[in-house]
């Protein structure tokens, strides 16, 4: 292996982190992994964001050019930098629909990470997350300051969990919403072994991202992923590590003519979910409302706006505008009536 032109610095416990360490591999892309806080974690430059992960690109004389964080844009970039074992599906309409299934990974699967991880009803997971957390940095810590560490650390994540939406009003909706997935993806992956077909694409990474901690780490999400979808948790282990999958070049992918059934069912679950949420987050926004107000399968789910799920709506919202008129169109096709129609819609009521 040539040396590492990329370090990435992330954590055990960190979705996001595991999601990139992910694509690296599968891409075959030479890279150092740190551990945020660890003994190795020094000399690296400062991220814009105090977030992980951090993607940290190398010069030629072997220092460090640039850090940048933020999971799809790190993936874009990667995907300018490096040629083959792309993630990005050769008809655009496909890859359109992948980035909506990775932001849906990012940004609604993310709620139920979370709040299997620190809502108050999952005492066994808020523990072994406060316990686990801290050491990831230093398995060697005294045991004085890890035990300040974990109480350091259940406090503020739990105090955080309602900023995410996990509160007990959105409970039902975001616990139903987890089920739901596994019984789409139970039955998806029956036929196919990645959402986009026989190679993984963006969606692949944002969801897995967040089941390498929901199907592992969080005991009571593990246990209801096990129930629900073995095939999933497979899956899991697999995206994890795709170094030695085979990719015929640009082969693989589904095409907009051949979506199975299942991935349709995808969309609606993402249609009566994340959709809804991403467009009330952006009109709350706009309006400058306290609250993000909405209902979801009936239900009405609430929490504070975040400013970065605006941005992400807005490029999505720019890849559809660079598609060919053709190309929208199919898109509109293929997403009618599943509840997804409101992501590329140009006015705001
Ligand atoms: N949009 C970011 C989200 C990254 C993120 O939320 N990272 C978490 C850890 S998984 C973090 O660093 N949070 C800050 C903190 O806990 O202080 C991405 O896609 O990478």
């Amino acid at each position: 292996m040539n040396s590492p032109q990329i370090t990435l610095v992330g954590a055990y416990g960190s979705p996001y982190s595991i999601k990139m360490r992910a694509v690296l591999r599968y891409r075959h892309i030479a890279h150092r992994w740190i551990v945020r806080s660890s003994s190795q974690d020094r000399g690296l430059p400062e991220a814009p964001v105090a977030i992980i992960p951090v993607l940290v690109f190398h010069d030629e004389d072997g220092g460090y050019s640039e850090a940048m964080v933020d999971s799809s844009p790190q993936i874009m970039r990667l995907e300018d930098v490096y040629q083959g074992r792309s993630l990005l599906p050769t008809d655009p309409v496909v890859a359109f629909l992948d980035h909506v299934i990775e932001d849906y990974g990012d940004e609604w699967v993310t709620k139920m990470m979370y709040h299997y991880r620190w809502h108050h009803l999952y005492p066994d997971a808020i523990a072994k997350a406060g316990s686990m957390l801290p050491l990831m940095s230093n398995n060697q810590m005294d045991p004085d300051q890890h035990h300040q560490m974990k109480s350091f650390i259940t406090d503020r994540q739990t105090n955080r969990a309602a900023l995410v939406g996990s509160t007990e009003q959105n409970r039902p909706i975001i616990e139903e919403s987890f089920t739901r997935l596994l019984r789409i993806m139970e039955k998806h992956l029956t036929d196919h072994q990645f959402l986009l077909g026989d190679r993984p694409g963006r969606g692949d990474f944002g969801i897995f991202g967040q089941f390498s901690q929901l199907c592992f780490w969080e005991p009571d999400s593990a246990l209801i992923a096990a129930s629900q979808s073995p095939r999933s948790i497979i899956w899991a282990y697999q995206v994890d590590d795709l170094s030695s999958h085979d990719v015929g070049g640009d082969q693989g992918w589904f095409t907009r003519q051949n979506l199975p059934t299942t991935f349709h069912d995808l969309l609606c679950e993402i249609g009566q979910t994340y959709a809804p949420f991403m467009v009330a987050n952006d009109r709350a926004f706009a309006y400058e409302e306290e609250e993000v107000i909405c209902s979801i399968q009936g239900a009405e789910y609430r929490q504070a706006p975040f400013s970065y799920q605006r941005k992400c709506l807005v490029w999505l919202r720019e890849t559809f505008a660079s598609l060919s008129s053709k190309d929208q169109e199919s898109v509109r096709q293929l997403i009618e009536g599943t509840g997804c129609e409101v992501l590329v819609a140009d006015e705001r009521d």
